[in-house]
């Protein structure tokens, strides 16, 4: 496929080849689904966002480094969608919605919540992502079919600290051994191994050129190591339902500042409605 030209609508053996991929694997590459001029206007409001400037006068609800500051730190910035009308735009892509709906066979997609990813280049333990399971983080409020769509908006070689995947450990269930937040990719791999009761891992890349989106089941073992290249590598991470996810029982939106209200359209985008 030319990754430099988005296709309208997805071939039946696109989907196919998506939906077996993502089921046995855990995760599937998608190509490209966001134009290029949609994604260099991403960009350029990423670093705006990330100095702290916010269009819509909303910031993240989470930010792992104050405006301006640890820029030779992995960046973090928890439901930035909301601070800037680009950033929304990008994040809602309907073509993303048919490729999230082609991959899990679902009649509906929306996003529930979002991170906006910098990752300067340097070999530091801080621009690390630990290895972990999106459900680590989301058992407590959330359950059903949850998963993942990771944007590259700069280009996302191998040597850029790409996203990697164990393959099939979606099939491992909740382990809850991983940490997001540490650096510490071996020792946390040991500690999932050890959780797990076996030494089987077997990893894959997620390289993906500017505009193109991975997507990853919310069990499967992921994390990401040193940026090697010489420009920042920058994505979201776009976290989805289907309508077989529910609140847990006695749970709201209120609960954790991570998520927001699912009635709300604006704040919760439906990105795929089954025509
Ligand atoms: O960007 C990374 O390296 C990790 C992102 C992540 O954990 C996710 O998309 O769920
Ligand atoms: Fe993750």
């Amino acid at each position: 496929m030319n990754t430099s030209t988005i296709s309208p609508e997805l071939s039946t053996k696109q989907k196919s080849a998506g939906r077996s991929s993502y089921e046995e694997q855990g995760f599937y590459l998608a190509p490209k689904v966001i134009s290029d001029d949609l994604i260099e206007r991403a960009s350029a409001r990423i670093d705006a966002v990330v100095d702290g400037e916010y269009e819509t006068g909303v910031a993240p609800c989470y930010r792992s480094c104050p405006a301006g500051e640890g820029k030779d730190k992995l960046q973090k910035l928890d439901n930035a969608h909301l601070s800037d009308s680009v950033l929304h735009e990008a994040m809602s892509s309907p073509l993303l919605g048919q490729w999230a709906a082609a991959v899990t066979g679902a009649k509906m997609i929306q996003v529930f919540s979002t991170q906006t990813l910098v990752k300067p280049p340097g070999t530091k333990e801080a621009v690390n992502v630990g290895w972990h399971q999106d459900l680590e983080y989301w058992s407590k409020y959330v359950k059903g079919e949850l998963f993942t769509a990771w944007l590259a908006v700069s280009d996302v070689t191998e040597k850029s600290g790409p996203m990697r995947f164990v393959i099939g450990s979606q099939k491992w269930g909740l382990l809850e051994a991983g940490d997001f937040f540490s650096g510490k990719l071996d020792l946390i791999k040991a500690r999932i191994q050890e959780k797990n009761g076996s030494d089987s891992w077997n990893e894959a890349t997620g390289a993906l050129p500017p505009g193109a989106a991975s997507f990853h089941h919310c069990l499967v073992v992921h994390g990401s190591g040193s940026n090697t290249e010489t420009w920042p590598r920058k994505s979201f991470a776009i976290h989805l339902r289907t309508e077989k996810s529910q609140f847990v029982d006695g749970v709201t939106y209120k609960d954790a500042e991570f998520l927001n209200d699912w009635n709300d359209e604006y704040l919760c985008p439906v990105i795929y409605r089954e025509p």
